[in-house]
């Protein structure tokens, strides 16, 4: 399985055979060709001989049609019903660390609504000396704070709980996507309310049918949580809760409230929900484990990978991957090539943002043998990522979330790429 596209697998054989024609011979150490009779350097092609697109043909511009794979895809299976449901984000096929919003992954309890600026109002009730109703013109004159952070579903990866299942890290990993986020510190709209000393807990609402409601300790509302209304440049997209969402840093995703409509303050959790009970996790001996709410740290190889096989052979081969923490910053990833027997220090490439997904690169000379591919993350509180059969056990193979063990990809001779799990 791979999202290789058409015309870039035709053009990197063509590529291929012009240079054995010209007796190019890649090196071991190096990816570069030598210079050598090739078409496409020396004659005039097409989109040098007409013009291109005038600058209004899209108004607001798509990816070009070349990279139309990179796209969410759901799993059938999982769901009776796609307006609850779930998709996953193209993380084999993105780099960097900022998750475009159109290919971001949705969660749903009963499907996008659509919300307008001017219908938008959230309520602040409760535990407090005023309670208040703003509109979303109201919100735009609080003081501005941006926040990146990656969103993640407590149940990513939960498919994986009982053996390696899925083929590919969009579906074992890509219930997770992280954005820069520009809002109001939901501090700031308690303070103007007046939470009264009993208040120590929230409890937050959409405007969607499900409402998802969630309770969350007052300590973390009044930390770093953002009612944040743009996302990486531009409003949150209707999937993401356009036009107001709860942003939660570090913490499960199903808090991460979206079309935002009601904070309540109380002095206690609300429990009375279904939902609330849902997301704690069932352990070996039947017992749930409540309030698992800060997500540990996790990484994956993201390329190779079973979406993303090496197409170009043995010599000079790029890994890469993400690294992330709820607890704060990645402070290193190590990549296995063998199964977790040795290890070796990637490198972190960019920006390495608490709570926010961290990108790590290893560059290494392919022999072209097999792979038995790993990462593993280490946060800065000394946490270190564990395996699939740690976890396992002290969980148990009951639960559905939380299960951020590392991710085993076998590598073949051909390139290709398979999930696995080494005992
Ligand atoms: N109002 C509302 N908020 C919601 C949900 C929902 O169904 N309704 N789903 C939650 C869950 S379980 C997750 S994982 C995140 C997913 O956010 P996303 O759709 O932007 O990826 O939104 C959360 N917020
Ligand atoms: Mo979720």
């Amino acid at each position: 399985m791979s999202d290789d596209t058409h015309k870039g697998t035709t053009r990197r054989g063509f590529l291929g055979t012009a240079a054995a024609a010209g007796g190019a011979v890649v090196g071991a150490a190096t990816a570069a060709r030598a210079a050598g009779p090739d078409p496409l350097i020396t004659e005039v092609q097409d989109w040098a001989s007409s013009f291109g697109d005038p600058v209004d043909a899209t108004p607001y511009g798509m990816p070009i049609r070349f990279e139309s794979h990179v796209v969410r895809r759901n799993v059938e299976w999982l769901t009776e019903s796609p307006v609850s449901s779930i998709n996953f984000t193209p993380i084999h096929a993105l780099e960097g660390t900022i998750t475009p919003q159109g290919c971001a992954f949705e969660r749903h309890h009963s499907g996008a609504i659509e919300l307008s600026k001017a219908d938008y109002r959230l309520m602040i009730n409760g535990l407090v000396d005023k309670p208040l109703v703003f509109t979303y013109e109201d919100l735009m004159r609080f003081p501005r704070a941006s926040t990146t952070a990656f969103c993640e579903c407590a149940a990513n990866g939960g498919m994986e709980w009982g053996g390696a299942q899925l083929e590919g890290c969009q579906f074992t990993q890509g219930m997770i996507h992280n954005m820069e986020y520009i809002g109001v510190p939901l501090r700031l709209l308690l303070e103007e309310a007046g939470v009264q000393p009993e208040g120590t807990w929230i409890y937050v609402e959409g405007a969607d049918a499900s409402s998802n409601g969630r309770s969350i300790p007052m300590e973390k509302a009044m930390d770093d949580v953002l009612v944040a209304f743009y996302a990486n440049g531009e409003a949150l997209r209707k999937e993401h809760g356009y036009p107001v969402r709860l942003v939660v840093p570090g913490w499960e995703g199903n808090m991460w409230v979206k079309w935002l409509r009601r904070v309540g303050v109380y002095h206690a959790a609300v429990e009375s929900r279904e939902e609330t009970s849902k997301y704690t996790d069932l352990m070996a001996d039947g017992t749930a484990r409540k309030w698992t709410w800060v997500m540990d740290a996790k990484s994956v190889i993201t390329s190779p990978s079973p979406q993303a096989p090496i197409r170009h052979g043995k010599g000079p081969l790029v890994i890469t991957g993400l690294a992330w923490s709820g607890h704060g910053k990645i402070a290193r990833v190590d990549v296995s090539l063998d199964g977790g027997v040795n290890w070796q220090e990637a490198r972190l490439t960019g920006d390495v943002k608490s709570k926010a997904l961290t990108r790590f690169h290893l560059d290494i000379d392919w022999d072209g043998s097999e792979m038995i591919l790993q990462s593993r993350a280490i946060d800065e509180t000394g946490y270190v990522q564990p395996t699939k059969d740690e976890l396992r056990e002290i969980r148990g193979l009951n639960n559905v979330y939380h299960n951020n063990g590392i991710q085993t990809w076998w590598v073949r001779e051909d390139g290709e790429v398979e999930n696995v799990e080494v005992g």
